[in-house]
């Protein structure tokens, strides 16, 4: 079969609920993964920054095979003896009391929201069903309907409704429109991403996070990031919140917390916090499960060793340099941190993002536009400075290609 006979066994049995580059996929190694026929590409999208320590590396995999032969799941109805050491190791890692683990990042933010709203209701003394989460405009937290109720972006609500009541969206990056929400008492929690994502890789003003962060500890309101994307070293530091040293009350993460092996995702919080979920109120059949707490030690030990927060800090600044110097008309502004970066392109000879999306990918590197306009460049952190400057080749060629 060649990669047109699987994109159509895709188009004819899977929901069409995407719309894929037509790149079919059949290995990955590093930085690097391959076609069905044997095209090699740069991975500029990592899985949306699951793949942050690289395609199968190899310490993952190891923890993974050898853990799935021994015992993959023992429900949260025993104890394992991999989750406790697990929740030991993942705690100290990010210097809070607890975790809760979950499977995808959805869950996780699920999670938060729950754990913020009974916060409300047991120890800020809201009134039963009155707890209210601030959200922001643009934001992008999952796919389930109270995640979706929150959004402001019709392709992901319209059409979904009733929506879960309980959210209120303020404008991202305005600490006045904060400010103003946080005067009702019934606020329980903010959630804010540190830079948002699908929204094109938005980069709040520096001191946003820290003055929201501020505000919500004045009005006795829980902070709560969602790190599922710009967690475990995207960033250049290990959390985004760390650029600003904010410490979340409620921290979220998902994705590269397996390096892209399996779904792990977690929520932490410390004792306060989260001993208001009590047993029986809250979990999941996989959450923690043995394999996952292996695995999920493994790719955290990982971004320590091979330093991946600083060569994403590094990478990152000779990436946005290289596009900045550039300087084409076309593109209209780079913007990021660390490795999670986007350009914006004016469309031209009526071509747009998604046209250079098609031809970088013939020229070698895969990237995904989001919003039209938008491309999102966010390589695996292992990708060395040499092959990170022979991806920037590709993707300057590729926009003189398309857009002239
Ligand atoms: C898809 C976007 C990225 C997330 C944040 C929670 C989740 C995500 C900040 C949910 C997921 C994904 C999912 C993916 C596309 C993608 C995405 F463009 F839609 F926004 F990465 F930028 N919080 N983001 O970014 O995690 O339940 O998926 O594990 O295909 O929907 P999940």
């Amino acid at each position: 079969m060649i990669s047109q006979d699987y994109i159509q066994l895709e188009d004819k049995y899977g929901a069409h609920n995407y719309h894929p580059l037509p790149v079919v996929l059949n290995k990955g190694e590093g930085a690097f993964v391959w076609d069905v026929e044997g095209k090699k590409y740069f991975d500029f999208l990592s899985a949306y920054s699951a793949v942050n320590q690289g395609h199968c590396h190899p310490k993952i995999i190891d923890a993974l095979v050898e853990q799935a032969k021994t015992l993959t799941l023992t429900s949260r109805a025993f104890y394992s003896d991999k989750l406790g050491p697990y929740e030991k190791y993942i705690t100290e890692f990010f210097g809070y009391d607890k975790v809760l683990p979950m499977n995808s990042g959805a869950e996780a933010d699920e999670t938060a929201v729950k754990i913020a709203r009974r916060w409300g209701y047991d120890v800020k003394g809201v009134a039963e069903n009155q707890a209210k989460i601030i959200v922001c405009e643009g934001n992008f937290h999952g796919r389930t309907i109270t995640l979706v109720s929150m959004s402001s972006d019709p392709d992901s609500y319209k059409g979904f409704g009733p929506y879960t009541p309980g959210f209120e969206v303020v404008p991202y990056n305005d600490i006045p429109a904060l400010e103003k929400a946080l005067e009702d008492e019934n606020v329980v929690g903010f959630l804010v991403e540190p830079i948002q994502g699908e929204a094109g890789v938005y980069v709040p003003d520096e001191g946003y996070l820290k003055k929201s962060y501020d505000l919500c500890k004045s009005k006795n309101v829980l902070f709560i990031a969602d790190e599922v994307q710009t967690g475990i070293a995207r960033t250049g530091k290990l959390l985004a919140c760390d650029h600003e040293n904010v410490r979340p009350d409620v921290l979220i993460l998902g994705k590269a917390l397996s390096g892209g092996v399996i779904p792990i995702s977690a929520v932490l919080a410390d004792d306060d916090i989260m001993l208001v979920i009590k047993p029986g109120e809250h979990g999941s059949t996989f959450g923690g499960n043995p394999v996952a707490a292996k695995v999920a030690t493994a790719a955290l030990e990982v971004v320590v060793e091979e330093n991946l927060a600083e060569k994403a800090e590094e990478l990152g600044k000779i990436f946005r340099k290289a596009l900045e110097d550039f300087n084409h008309p076309m593109v209209e502004k780079i913007r990021g941190k660390g490795l999670l970066n986007a350009i914006i392109v004016k469309p031209a000879n009526g071509k747009e993002a998604w046209d250079v999306c098609v031809r970088m990918a013939e020229n070698g590197l895969l990237a995904k536009p989001t919003h039209q306009h938008k491309i999102r460049f966010a390589p695996p952190l292992v990708i060395t400075e040499e092959e990170l400057l022979e991806a920037i080749e590709i993707i300057k060629k590729s926009i003189v290609e398309v857009l002239g």
